[in-house]
């Protein structure tokens, strides 16, 4: 298992549409396996693949609070199949939006037909943080950032203030 770099907006790959994976074979436990040890060394809460630059349609999540009991979940090729007119609001965040938070309103609940780890069809009856994190996941195998429902200013507004930060060296040797 490796720790991989995570991705910052600006960056086009960000908003690259993944691609289905065709069977969860050796490669894409590997990928699993990757993204959740950086997805736990960012103290995430989810991860998907484009976020490490694997344009892929697979995710990692973990909502479990307590460090020593873990409860990763994996999906491939999730789909929602059924979401809630009722709309719930989190404060939202995105390892690839570093600082920045939003509150954005999301379905409250919703259903998702995936893959599992080993490959088997599984489907899942999601609300409250669980159903928000998996919008917000699936967002990225789309593209989409949640910064892209806050207003154009807002939005260009954390872009510059992102791009800025981007552009400063860490360190300058002189
Ligand atoms: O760690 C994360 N926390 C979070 C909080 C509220 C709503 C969504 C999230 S997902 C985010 C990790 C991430 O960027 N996943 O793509
Ligand atoms: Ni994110």
């Amino acid at each position: 298992m490796t720790v991989k770099t995570i991705l910052t907006e600006p960056n086009t790959l960000l908003r690259q549409i993944s691609q289905p994976v065709e069977q969860v074979g050796e490669l894409e436990k590997e990928l699993m396996n990757d993204m959740l040890e950086t997805m736990y060394a960012a103290n995430g809460i989810g991860l998907a693949a484009i976020q490490i630059g694997v344009p892929k349609r697979v995710i990692v999540m973990d909502l479990s609070k307590e460090e020593n009991k873990k409860l990763p979940m994996y999906f491939v090729n999730p789909v929602i199949t059924k979401k809630n007119d009722e709309k719930i609001t989190y404060e939202e965040g995105c390892l690839s939006v570093k600082n920045f938070f939003a509150e954005i309103d999301r379905p409250s609940k919703c259903e998702v037909e995936y893959l599992d780890y080993n490959g088997n069809k599984q489907n899942l009856q999601a609300e409250g943080l669980l159903a928000t994190c998996i919008q917000h996941e699936i967002d990225h195998l789309e593209g989409i950032l949640f910064i892209d429902y806050l207003s154009k200013l807002k939005k260009e507004m954390i872009i510059k203030k992102l791009s800025k930060q981007q552009s400063k060296p860490d360190r300058i040797i002189v």
